[in-house]
């Protein structure tokens, strides 16, 4: 009798972990992710970028987003025209105007599918002429 009683013992543990183990992958893994953007992050564009664009995993809410680009002075210089492509919802993009060699910092946020909110930064460098000259052969 004893040894029904663990193994009733152990069932009810399982019965309460599973759930909690199969909740998880919705709470821990589905928060969006950036995949993809342009300018790349880190690089070194010898063309200033008309736009900031931005790539996720899934597809992002319409509300809560933002994307900033802030130059080396902490200024932000984007036009503040934040927009999302009607049919990719994970792609959100800005424009910007004619931005002068220096370095940037995107910052963006998002919610998640889950509604967890999702934030991050990356840089680029626009390159002055005479860097552009050397990096390209
Ligand atoms: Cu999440």
């Amino acid at each position: 009798m004893k040894k029904y009683r663990v193994i009733f013992t152990k069932l009810k543990l399982l019965i309460l972990i599973v759930p909690i183990i199969a909740g998880m992958p919705s709470t821990i893994f589905a928060h969006a992710i950036l995949v993809e953007s342009e300018p790349k992050a880190a690089s070194v564009v010898s063309t200033p970028p008309d736009q900031i664009k931005i790539w996720f995993n899934e597809n992002v809410a319409s509300e809560f987003k933002s994307l900033a680009v802030v130059n080396s002075a902490g200024k932000r210089v984007d036009n503040n025209d934040i927009r999302q492509a009607a049919l990719d919802r994970s792609h959100i993009y800005t424009t910007v105007p004619k931005l002068p060699p220096d370095t940037y910092t995107v910052r963006y946020r998002v919610m998640s599918a889950d509604t967890h909110i999702i934030t991050g930064k990356f840089t680029f460098t626009v390159a002055s002429p005479e860097t552009a000259e050397i990096s390209s052969d």
